[in-house]
């Protein structure tokens, strides 16, 4: 009777000592999730609370650096706070020759400070954001081939400065080769004295910017490999945001946002409010929408199914599992591809986190000689495809024949690591993560709405005609012929637009106004101000969503648009057309 009251009573206080374990853990766990208990975690008792209850490796903590950041708003002078900067008249001479040689205003980037003050253009919630305490440190790893002076330090120099000093391991410059003096002598006895966290090491012939990546990961020895294109610079508070998702889940690979220093200017600024990285069918980089739960979650980061390629943060451990890069990658261009599919297909994701932000100078053309490696860039979607892409390969290889009969060397290592790491199906990356992307880039086009050439029904022997012309040419008329009809030959496509056949060229009008000419541009299948809709009934050409058509003056032949009307200018004839 006694002996079965006390059992009762054990199981009783077991039940109770239960309760209060996993009330505790639950507790614990929604206060350090809940945002809007933040006024009481920095309380006394919140801080007590949190001392003793919430594993340290959790708890959240202000990152921001606040007396620089107060430091860095009250600098002044040329390019300072992003804002346009110019050069003089005289300086003319020297901006054009730097030009040249590196893509990008070179003589104005060495007016501006190498510590330069950034506007910090983040989603207003990130000012306000805690990251975790315990964050892993980081090697950042930076190829260079030919890089200019002020802004391969630049990168270096916003990298120290806006990190917390104890979590940037090292900056390794690896240099692909470069030619210039000034990198070949000068760097190292600059970086000694300066920059003693930064080194250089030197790769013995040009290799590209793979290889280059690969030498400075083995050199490195933190916690997380944070690769940087050699002209970017670090905004407020960047690391943090790519840190803690790694230190929660070491298969997480995280993206800054890539914002815009312009390549004439250097004025920083956002290049969008976001988007997923993703690819069309010639494996052209491009970008999808935020999903509406990516909105809804903002500044969270979202998941990402392609990175732009050159910014980004991974744990070290994660990087060799996948076994690096393909070291048969030759020189530039689907390294991106290879890494990000095979980070979702082996086990990883991939986010971009929106209050990590990173300036980069897009240039204005690639000023590299060419190493004389035939088409590299070929050769490397090729050995892409073949490893990762399954049978949707086959839909770049439509749109490029030729590299089917391109050699890919040797990919049996790569086809061993798929089979040995047992990485998921391309059908499965493309149902799954990048499940939108065959919405805006099918795979197999839809048919052209109408194509052939286009003729003013008043006069049938004059045709639109590309003549071979440049971005931001004029289209012009014609006398029509058979040996240019190449460029007198368009389609309006699927997307509504209409591009020359032979091309990537479409009829692209920056202006609206009557009499506008029509320009060639390159296709960028956002409607808008390629938008163009041909009427069989009347015989219209309609542009974008306003009520302008396509018109000609038949004494000059200039071609424009003008508010549609009844005038026999606007009637156009196409060869083929196929609306239903
Ligand atoms: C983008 C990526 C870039 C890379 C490339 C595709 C961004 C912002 N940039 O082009 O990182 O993924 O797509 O491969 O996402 N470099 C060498 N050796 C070479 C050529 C380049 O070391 O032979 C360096 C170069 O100095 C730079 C980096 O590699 O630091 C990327 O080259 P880029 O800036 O010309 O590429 P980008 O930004 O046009
Ligand atoms: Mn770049």
């Amino acid at each position: 009777m006694m002996r079965r009251h006390i059992l009762r009573l054990f199981r009783v206080r077991n039940l109770i000592i239960i309760t209060i374990i996993i009330g505790t853990i639950y507790l614990v766990k929604s206060f350090s999730d809940v945002k809007s208990l933040e006024p009481f975690k920095q309380s006394l008792l919140g801080t007590v609370v949190k001392e003793y209850f919430i594993p340290s490796s959790l708890r959240k903590i202000d990152w921001h650096d606040y007396k620089k950041i107060k430091y860095e708003r009250k600098q002044k002078g040329i390019g300072e706070q992003g804002i346009p900067a110019y050069l003089s008249k005289n300086e003319e001479a020297l901006e054009k020759q730097l030009y040249s040689v590196n893509g990008f205003n070179g003589a104005l980037s060495d007016k501006i400070p190498l510590n330069r003050s950034l506007p910090d253009i983040r989603h207003i919630k990130c000012q306000k954001r805690l990251y975790i305490e315990s964050l892993p440190t980081v090697s950042v790893v930076v190829p260079f081939h030919n890089e200019h002076w002020s802004t391969l330090l630049r990168t270096a120099v916003s990298v120290l400065n806006r990190s917390p000093e104890f979590l940037i391991k090292e900056v390794i410059l690896v240099d692909d080769a470069s030619t210039k003096d000034f990198l070949k002598k000068k760097l190292d006895d600059y970086l000694s004295a300066n920059l003693p966290k930064v080194r250089v090491i030197r790769l013995a012939s040009r290799s590209g910017l793979i290889t280059a990546r690969l030498a400075g990961a083995k050199a490195a020895s933190a916690d997380v490999l944070l690769f940087l294109d050699s002209h970017t610079e670090a905004n407020a508070n960047w690391l943090p945001p790519l840190l803690e998702p790694i230190a929660l889940d070491h298969r997480t690979v995280v993206c800054p946002y890539i914002d815009v220093i312009a390549y004439d200017t250097f004025e920083y600024r956002a290049q969008d409010e976001g988007a997923r990285g993703a690819f069309d069918w010639e494996l052209y980089y491009k970008r999808l929408p935020l999903l509406p739960k990516d909105l809804d979650n903002m500044p969270e980061p979202f998941e990402s199914p392609v990175m732009a390629g050159g910014l980004f943060a991974m744990s070290r451990s994660f990087f060799w599992e996948l076994g690096g890069y393909d070291p048969g990658l030759d020189i530039w261009g689907g390294e991106q591809y290879e890494l990000s599919f095979k980070i979702w297909q082996c086990g990883g994701r991939m986010v971009d986190a929106p209050c990590s932000r990173v300036g980069h100078i897009y240039r204005k053309f690639a000023p590299f000689p060419n190493p004389g490696h035939g088409d590299f860039v070929g050769r490397n979607y090729r050995r892409v495809a073949e490893v990762w892409m399954d049978e949707y390969a086959q839909y770049l290889y439509k749109r490029r024949p030729n590299y089917r009969n391109i050699d890919t060397g040797d990919i049996s290592e790569q086809k061993a690591l798929r089979e040995r790491l047992r990485c998921r199906s391309f059908r499965w990356f493309m149902t799954q993560v990048a499940f939108d992307l065959t919405v805006k880039y099918p795979p197999v086009e839809p048919n052209a709405f109408a194509e052939g050439r286009i003729k003013p029904v008043s006069n049938p022997q004059l045709c639109v005609d590309a003549h071979h012309g440049a971005q931001m040419d004029k289209v012009l008329l014609k006398r029509c012929t058979e040996s240019t009809a190449g460029e007198q030959k368009f389609m309006l496509s699927w997307h509504k637009d209409i591009r020359s056949k032979s091309r990537n060229m479409c009829w692209d009008l920056p202006e609206s106004a009557p009499k506008s000419p029509i320009l060639l541009y390159s296709c960028h299948l956002g409607g808008g101000n390629q938008l163009w809709r041909y009427y069989p009934e009347t015989k219209r050409l309609k542009h974008g969503t306003n009520d302008n058509c396509l018109d000609w003056d038949p004494n000059t032949r200039a071609l424009y648009i003008m508010p549609c009307g009844d005038a026999t200018t606007q009637q156009w004839s196409i060869d083929h057309v196929d609306y239903e």
